[in-house]
């Protein structure tokens, strides 16, 4: 078994049990993920089991390109890859070890509701990850609940599960055909969009920081098209005068029921003004007037954050997004 070390081009040559199992903590969309301790150190570690599609042919280079590029993403709100082990057909990532994830978060607390301060900070420190990732192209494609870390000593964030979307396609299901959920899937990724970028993870946030907020997932749909209409009942029908194009997209519809009134205000009565007009931002149809990671960063909203206390503050580049 090999490691193959991103950072130095090395190549050491490592086993697996250099690690003891301790428990399975999650079922990841492409493998399960198992708390375990390495032998030597006595560290506590996660090591991601990923199932490959083709075994006899081994891990594609595709594949192990893409993992390098995790392997870069050293930043503070992303959980860190440690080492990547392969046999020849399995492939394991270990990662630091997050005690929590923030559907786990969310549930354990009072009315299933974070307070302002906790979920405007997680909205902070997710937009940070985010703006890290979509400066150097990268895009998470997945946010949910479920592949969000919360360190709870420090409250610190960490987004998991980070750019496999890019290397494996989308999956329907998992392997333990646990169905993959679409709450937080952006409306032109379910309209079959052929191009799609950064603005896809914008509309995970905005569904993320609505349920932090207010308690309950925004939109829970059970299908592509249950998910489209709870949307569109909320935010209404979208239109080429409210997204231009939009009837161009492949799975768009000329018969589509036509909800009108915006209903978002009533669906997130706990958020304040400043809440309420950065959510609206982030659930823009059109992913060219949707806000981006920087511009999100410097609004209003989090102007009463106490910034101090994140995990290291990144410099905020006039670069351009999207
Ligand atoms: C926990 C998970 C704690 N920590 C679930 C979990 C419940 C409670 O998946 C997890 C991970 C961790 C985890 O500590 N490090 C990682 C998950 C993942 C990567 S991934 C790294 O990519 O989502 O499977």
């Amino acid at each position: 078994m090999y490691i193959f070390s991103a950072s130095n081009r090395s190549l050491k040559i490592i086993k697996m049990d250099a690690y003891d199992k301790l428990e399975k903590i999650g079922e990841g969309t492409y493998g399960v993920v198992y708390k375990c301790m390495e032998r030597s150190s006595k560290e506590i570690v996660a090591v991601k089991k990923i199932r490959m599609e083709m075994e006899d042919e081994g891990i594609p280079a595709t594949a192990i390109r893409e993992i390098s590029i995790l392997k870069e993403l050293n930043h503070p709100n992303i959980v860190n890859l440690r080492e990547i082990l392969m046999d020849e057909s399995r492939l394991y990532l270990v990662f630091e070890f997050v005690p929590m994830d923030l559907k786990k978060f969310i549930d354990s607390r009072p009315k299933k509701q974070l307070d302002e301060g906790t979920s405007k900070s997680f909205t902070y420190q997710l937009l940070i990850a985010i703006y890290y990732c979509h400066v150097r192209r990268i895009l998470h494609r997945d946010l949910k609940p479920q592949n969000i870390l919360i360190d709870t000593k420090h409250n610190i964030l960490k987004i998991a599960d980070f750019g496999l979307g890019r290397t494996f396609g989308l999956p329907i299901r998992v392997y333990t055909h646990e169905v993959v959920t679409l709450w937080y899937r952006a409306p032109e990724v379910l309209l079959n969009t052929q191009r799609y970028g950064c603005p896809v993870d914008i509309w995970s946030i905005g569904c993320i920081f609505a349920e932090m907020a207010h308690g309950r997932p925004l939109f829970q749909g059970d299908s592509e098209i249950d998910q489209l209409f709870r949307i569109f009942r909320i935010l209404t029908t979208p239109s080429e005068e409210t997204w231009p194009g939009v009837s161009d997209l492949k799975d768009y519809k000329p018969t589509f029921p036509k909800w009108s009134g915006n209903l978002l205000k009533d669906s997130v009565s706990s958020l304040n003004n400043d809440g309420l007009d950065l959510l609206e931002q982030t659930l823009i149809y059109d992913p060219s007037k949707r806000i981006n990671a920087r511009d999100a960063l410097q609004h209003r909203y989090f102007k009463d954050l106490n910034k101090s206390i994140l995990p290291a503050l990144p410099e905020i580049k006039f670069s351009s997004l999207q």
